[in-house]
């Protein structure tokens, strides 16, 4: 009996002690990770979403039915017309950032303003995008929001917009709310540099209009502009499904960057020891075009280069221009916006060239690309990355020409703008900017690495001349001319196969070992050809096949002689080497 009891007994010892030690677990837990907090910001989350589209009676933003709900778009409109306007998100930062206490700057001193352009945006859309932003950010920041319609097809999108946001806005006054439309396209670039121009807050952020902001998003990003006057901030975006709108957390494991072709890319960071991932951390570029930025600094740097077009590489330019000219980015992942990723461009280019132009340039890219047309897209796109080659990359462009040949054809003609004239060497002496081997050393290491099989390129030079292929096919003629000169080619050396080819017409140097007297002659790239051949001793280039080095005795003339170790007039150096 007494032992049946004395087993009881320790049965509900230990069914208290297990209890107990649950309860300390989860108060160990709530502790730790900031249960409590996320269970708050839950809480006011789910008071904000009763903000509805229905309830609020803007109806006329919801647009009803078409055939195709997401060509239009690229992402699914009647979902978003039928979700809430302002929606409870999942808290995707680390749950250290609730518990931070931000060390911000006095209201007054930190007015921000917003600039959202937008081109055929969903109404419901834009709107939640809006409605998110205002209800999600502390009312004494938001100093104004100004919304630029760049010429989309649907005109009263703007009007009734302005007519709804002033009528609500009318008890509480803020933010200023500014409403422009471009009569015509004018792009997303000349939109948003306009929208910084009518700016009057600290702070500008520039805002894509399918976007989200979460909880707390701007607290992060003011705290470090307050810190540092010289950093410009992106937050870490959140991918939104296109199909689905459901919000996912973003990688905080990311960078922004861009390749040597100037497209964007995500590059993968590594944590340093101890480093937390809620910390700030240093970025070639931004997170894509979302950006935050004191109006002042943007300004000194001259805005977005107002020469290019439509759409693509302003906040690459715009990054560069940063680094090189004293100033720094930072993403700050205690900071979370959402934007939906479309899978293509929801939108036509219209080519701004001239029409004649135009099509003289499309015929020859035409034939650069072996009859692969480049579509209106593909061509601004190119034309906005020869800007900033040619602006930014010094002689780091010639890599971007060997990478995108056909950018060479594209006439620059730029045109006059309207905004302040915009002259990159002029903003390099007014700010004292580096040069880009800079940025390649300190900022962007991946930019290092060597690129495919080249191993140089760039004009070829000996003493103050530089080979230069002169004449039109088929007769042409090798000259060493003036490396100022207009017409100086561009050449590579391939690593593999020796070739040493020219940019412009994919000629390569040969020369006929079997002949009595080895001439050097420009043909057709063949792979495997030993004619084709140039080994590399220190600056000389000499011919595998004759052993000859390529030699420049009498100043303007190209022969091939025995090498001589040291001889001035058999060294030749590229712009620019690559490393092994
Ligand atoms: C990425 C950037 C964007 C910008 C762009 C390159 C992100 C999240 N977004 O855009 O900020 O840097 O690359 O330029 O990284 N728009 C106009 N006029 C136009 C074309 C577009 O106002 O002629 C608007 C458009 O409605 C949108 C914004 O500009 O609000 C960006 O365009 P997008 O969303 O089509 O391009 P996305 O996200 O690929
Ligand atoms: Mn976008």
């Amino acid at each position: 009996m007494s032992g049946r009891l004395h087993r009881r007994l320790r049965c509900c010892l230990l069914g208290v002690l297990t209890v107990l030690a649950m309860q300390l677990l989860i108060v160990v837990l709530v502790v730790r990770f900031g249960l409590i907090d996320e269970l708050i910001s839950h809480r006011l989350l789910l008071q904000q979403q009763q903000l509805n589209l229905h309830q609020l009676e803007w109806r006329e933003f919801i647009t009803h039915t078409p055939d195709q709900p997401h060509a239009l778009h690229q992402y699914n409109r009647q979902l978003s017309d039928n979700l809430a306007a302002v929606r409870l998100l999942p808290t995707t930062r680390h749950h250290s950032c609730n518990r931070r206490r931000y060390r911000l700057p006095q209201a007054s001193q930190a007015k921000l303003s917003v600039v959202i352009c937008f081109h055929n945006e969903a109404r419901s859309m834009l709107l939640r995008t809006i409605l998110t932003l205002i209800s999600r950010t502390p009312e004494e920041y938001l100093h104004e929001l100004i919304v630029i319609d760049d010429g989309s097809e649907d005109a009263g999108l703007l009007a009734s917009l302005e007519r709804h946001m002033t009528a609500a806005n009318a008890q509480r006054g803020r933010p200023t709310l500014i409403f422009r439309r471009n009569l015509g396209r004018k792009g997303l670039i000349w939109s948003r540099n306009e929208g910084a121009r009518l700016a009057s807050g600290h702070y500008l952020l520039f805002l894509d209009s399918h976007c989200e902001v979460n909880d707390g998003w701007l607290e992060p990003l003011l705290e470090r502009l307050a810190l540092n006057s010289r950093v410009a901030v992106s937050p870490v975006l959140d991918p939104i499904e296109p199909e689905t709108l459901s919000y996912m957390t973003g990688n905080a494991l990311l960078k922004g960057g861009f390749d040597w072709s100037l497209h964007f890319h995500w590059l993968p960071r590594v944590l340093a020891e101890k480093e937390a991932l809620a910390q700030p951390y240093a970025s070639p570029a931004f997170a894509g075009g979302i950006l935050m930025i004191s109006r002042e600094s943007f300004h000194k740097l001259h805005g977005f280069n107002p020469h290019l077009e439509i759409w693509g590489g302003e906040s690459i330019e715009l990054a560069i221009k940063l680094w090189l000219c004293g100033g720094q980015i930072e993403i700050v992942p205690c900071s979370r916006i959402g934007h939906i990723f479309r899978p293509a461009h929801a939108f036509e280019f219209p080519l701004q060239f001239e029409q004649e132009q135009k099509q003289k340039q499309e015929k020859e890219l035409e034939q650069e690309l072996d009859g692969e047309q480049l579509d209106s897209a593909q061509a601004t796109y190119l034309r906005n990355s020869k800007i900033i080659a040619e602006s930014w990359l010094d002689e780091y462009k010639y890599l971007f020409y060997a990478l995108k040949p056909s950018a060479r054809q594209i006439p620059l003609n730029l045109r006059p703008v309207s905004q302040p004239s915009y002259d990159p060497a002029q903003i390099k002496a007014e700010l004292k900017c580096r040069p880009f081997d800079w940025l390649m050393r300190h900022v962007s290491p991946e930019l290092r690495l060597h690129h495919a099989n080249l191993s140089a390129l760039g004009s070829l030079r000996n003493a103050d001349r530089c080979l230069h292929v002169a004449g039109t096919e088929p007769q042409l003629q090798l000259q060493l001319a003036s490396c100022h000169g207009l017409q100086v080619t561009q050449w590579h050396l391939h690593q593999e196969s020796g070739q040493l080819s020219t940019s412009e017409q994919g000629l390569c140097l040969a020369v006929d070992a079997a002949a009595k007297q080895p001439q050097l002659s420009l043909e057709p790239c063949r792979a495997g050809q030993g004619r084709q051949h140039w080994l590399r001793r220190n600056t000389q280039l000499q011919h595998a096949g004759t052993h000859l080095c390529l030699d420049n005795p009498l100043k303007d003339q190209l022969l091939l002689s025995h090498c001589r170790p040291h001889a001035v007039s058999q060294s030749f150096q590229f712009a620019l080497e690559m490393e092994a």
